[in-house]
């Protein structure tokens, strides 16, 4: 079966025109001190369904990348006169390292595209250019940050539950703890073991035991779902939350809440109804002190809910 040329053409249509749906969420940030110039690139990206955000010089660009952390892809004019293309490069590099850099320039001057590349930009287009070579090359960057996003996206997530993993909830946790309490917000810390698993595993195996973990965790998610709450699964049946703009009594009454609404709920396995307990030890976190030593205190304050008989809260 021969693909007609009608066909094919069709086929060809239906890709662009998906290509520039996929193309609406990408914000491109096009520098330029020449107006027309400007214009005439920002509606030919602006024709492949771009969002385009424009500057008309290197400060320019630089505030906007400061106040727009969605602005990931940026092409540049070389000739401006407050900072010329490849000035603006090293200044993105140093400020924004994630940001993607196109040099334009005047094809007579063969030496400015290593100049960009030099600077840091990833990739050049000469002027006068050919509508298709920009288009490709801006397609091929947002392309590659897409899968950056992807990998950083399965990075920080536990395979098994979906939930963030312990690299993350380190990572993310000191300056969500930070941003809170310099504003003058208190942040605790819970820590969640589930009790008897072990015993669980036994009974229904190792794959059963995972699928406990993971609807634990998707209970979790629901009952700790809130902006300034960070959940992870820190160890193998352990989950960590830190819930910022709570003292040690607010953590205390909303881990309560978790632990009985997870006692109250049987799991369903298999068909068969299973009921199931967890241990909180709470702790509130102290000015300057780190994300491991609170997770200590609240690891020492979960053994002591074990002691004292599972199923309980302890500080
Ligand atoms: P306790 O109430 O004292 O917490 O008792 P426990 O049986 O839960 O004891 P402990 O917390 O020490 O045991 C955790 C068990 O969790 C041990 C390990 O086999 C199991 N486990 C850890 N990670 C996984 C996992 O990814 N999948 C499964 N199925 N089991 C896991
Ligand atoms: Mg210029
Ligand atoms: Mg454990
Ligand atoms: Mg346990």
């Amino acid at each position: 079966y021969v693909l007609k040329d009608s066909e094919f053409a069709l086929g060809n249509l239906v890709g662009t025109v998906k290509r520039a749906l996929d193309n609406r969420h990408t914000r491109i940030l096009v520098v330029d001190d020449t107006r027309t110039t400007r214009k005439v690139l920002a509606r030919m990206l602006a024709i492949q369904q771009y969002v385009v955000v424009e500057a008309s010089s290197g400060a320019e660009a630089l505030a906007l990348l400061d106040a727009n952390p969605d602005l990931q892809l940026v092409v540049s004019d070389y000739y401006m006169p407050d900072m010329d293309g490849f000035e603006l490069a090293r200044s993105i590099r140093r400020r924004h390292p994630k940001v993607r850099l196109i040099g334009i320039s005047s094809s007579t001057d063969r030496k400015t595209s290593a100049g960009f590349l030099k600077a840091g930009a990833h990739d050049f287009v000469s002027r006068p250019f050919v509508l298709e070579e920009l288009q490709c090359r801006i397609a091929s960057n947002v392309e590659t940050l897409t899968q950056l996003k992807q990998l950083q996206e399965l990075a920080a997530r536990d395979y098994l539950t979906g939930l963030f993993n312990r690299r993350h909830f380190f990572e993310q946790g000191p300056p969500l703890i930070g941003t809170a309490q310099k504003a003058g917000f208190p942040v605790s810390i819970a820590l969640l073991d589930i009790d008897h698993f072990k015993q669980l595993n036994d009974r229904y195996g190792h794959d059963g035991g995972d699928k406990v973990l993971s609807s634990v965790a998707g209970n979790l998610s629901r009952l700790a779902e809130h902006e300034t709450r960070l959940l992870a699964r820190v160890g193998g049946e352990e989950f960590a939350i830190l819930f910022a703009g709570a003292d040690l009594a607010t953590a205390c009454r909303l881990a309560e809440g978790i632990r009985a609404e997870i006692a109250r709920e049987p799991l369903l396995l298999g068909g068969a109804e299973l009921s199931l307990t967890v241990s909180i030890g709470v702790a509130e976190i102290g000015v300057s002190e780190s994300l491991d030593a609170s997770l200590g205190r609240a690891d020492r304050a979960l053994y002591t809910a074990k002691q004292e008989g599972r199923n309980r809260v302890c500080a």
